[in-house]
């Protein structure tokens, strides 16, 4: 049993260490604020830049960072800066319009670091680098449009 544990306490950081996003669901349509969680470097090294790719029917809004620059693409948000040492935890976020349907969007994500990158984009969730999953829900009340 004790062993058990000891296997389990270790274990649990590992789990919530890659490059995340919250919350992991939201509905259809929304203007939902989406955090991306970066809970390490590159293999211990400082983190100098986020790219976070959007899914097909997504549009989004950074927002802005102290210490970091914005670059907007078409389909792409990165920041470059930091730099965020292995050490410390941040986030990065986005307010995104979510698509009208209900599915799973998958956000690839770039992490750059001093030495090295890490590529978030693999789709299987036993993969060492898994991309963000955001479930898009079937939206409760009617469309809220601008
Ligand atoms: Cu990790």
């Amino acid at each position: 049993m004790k062993a058990l544990w000891i296997a389990a306490l270790f274990a649990a950081p590992l789990a919530h260490a890659h490059i995340t996003v919250a919350p992991a669901a939201a509905p259809a349509g929304a203007y939902q604020t989406l955090v991306f969680k970066v809970g390490h470097g590159c293999a211990g090294s400082a983190t100098t830049g986020i790219t976070v790719q959007l899914p097909e029917g997504v549009t989004a809004k950074p927002m802005p960072k102290p210490g970091w620059t914005i670059t907007l693409a078409p389909r792409e948000i990165a920041w470059r800066g930091g730099p965020l040492p292995d050490a410390y935890y941040d986030e990065f976020t986005l307010q995104a319009r979510l698509p009208d349907a209900p599915g799973r969007l998958v956000f690839k994500v770039g992490q750059q670091c001093e030495k090295g990158r890490t590529d978030w984009a693999d789709t299987t969730p036993e993969s060492k680098t898994p991309a963000p999953v955001l479930e898009v829900t079937p939206s409760a009340s009617p469309l809220h449009h601008h």
